[in-house]
């Protein structure tokens, strides 16, 4: 078993004012202290900090800490709860500061983990970043039934449809999901993304999606060259 450490983001004082310190932000992701994140993302945003480089200096370290104790079996579900807990208090406060730096949208993305799977970590950073690519966002959460995804799809009249499975048993729901999407019709009608840990280019594949996601940067890439493709318009 290897002992899980704290990795510092390399020249991160570079990216800080003088005299700026991530490490109290780093411990209380470790924690789970959201309130005390809450108020120190505050900080960093007055402080002038970039929304990215607070996510990348300031929350991942303490939480990718947790997640690799969590993956050890070092920690256990309640407090990897917490750690989340934390990182959400953090990312809400981004997340608009990236949005309002995007122009008119480049089109409308359903984005919401598949069916029996609660992770949202990943797809929430994936709809951060595809927010500040310029796509309109309609976040449906964790634990997504199929029909809910066709029945927003259809209602937001979207171009793309981004399904997140972080376990190696709900990433059938992909699978299941693009199936069902062909049996109402609409398969033709939108451009689908998969993605999360588990999953790969060859999965994609196997299972025709239209393109796959290793991290957040790619799927702004790919949203984007999906979206360049044009595709059947909503028919009655
Ligand atoms: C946090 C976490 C939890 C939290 C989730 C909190 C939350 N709100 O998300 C909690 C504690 C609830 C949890 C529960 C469980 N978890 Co968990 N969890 C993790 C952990 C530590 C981190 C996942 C994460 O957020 N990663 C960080 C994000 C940024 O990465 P990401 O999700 O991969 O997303 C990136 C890419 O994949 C991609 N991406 C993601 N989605 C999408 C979507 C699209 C469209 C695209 C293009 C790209 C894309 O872009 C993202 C950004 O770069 C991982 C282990 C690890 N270190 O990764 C285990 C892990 C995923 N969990 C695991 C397990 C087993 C479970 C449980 C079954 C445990 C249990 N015994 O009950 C439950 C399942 C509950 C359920 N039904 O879903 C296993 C899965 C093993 C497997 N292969 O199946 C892992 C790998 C841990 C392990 N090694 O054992 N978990």
């Amino acid at each position: 078993m290897t002992v899980p450490t704290l990795k510092i983001p390399e020249g991160w004082e570079d990216r800080a004012p003088d005299g700026w310190d991530w490490q109290p932000l780093w411990e209380a992701l470790e924690k789970g202290h959201h309130e005390f994140t809450h108020d120190f993302v505050t900080n960093a945003i007055e402080a002038d900090i970039g929304p990215k480089i607070i996510l990348d200096d300031g929350l991942f370290p303490g939480f990718n800490l947790q997640g690799d104790r969590f993956s050890e079996q070092i920690i256990f579900i309640p407090e990897m709860l917490i750690t989340a807990r934390a990182m959400k208090a953090g990312l809400v406060l981004i997340r608009p500061l990236l949005a309002a730096m995007a122009e008119k949208p480049l089109g409308v993305f359903v984005m919401g983990t598949v069916l029996g799977d609660m992770h949202d970590i990943g797809q929430n950073i994936v709809t951060i970043m595809l927010e500040n690519a310029g796509f309109e966002i309609i976040n449906l959460g964790t634990d997504v039934h199929p029909d809910t995804f066709i029945e927003k799809a259809i209602e937001h009249d979207a171009d793309l449809v981004g399904f997140s499975a972080l376990l190696s048993t709900t990433v059938y729901y992909q699978k299941v999901t693009i199936e069902e999407f062909e049996k109402a019709g609409h398969r033709d009608k939108v451009k689908i993304l998969i993605g999360g840990a588990p999953t790969t280019q060859e999965w994609a594949d196997e299972i025709g999606a239209d393109g796959w996601g290793k991290d957040a940067i790619s799927a702004v890439r790919i949203a984007r060259e999906l979206i360049d493709h044009p595709r059947q318009a909503w028919a009655a």
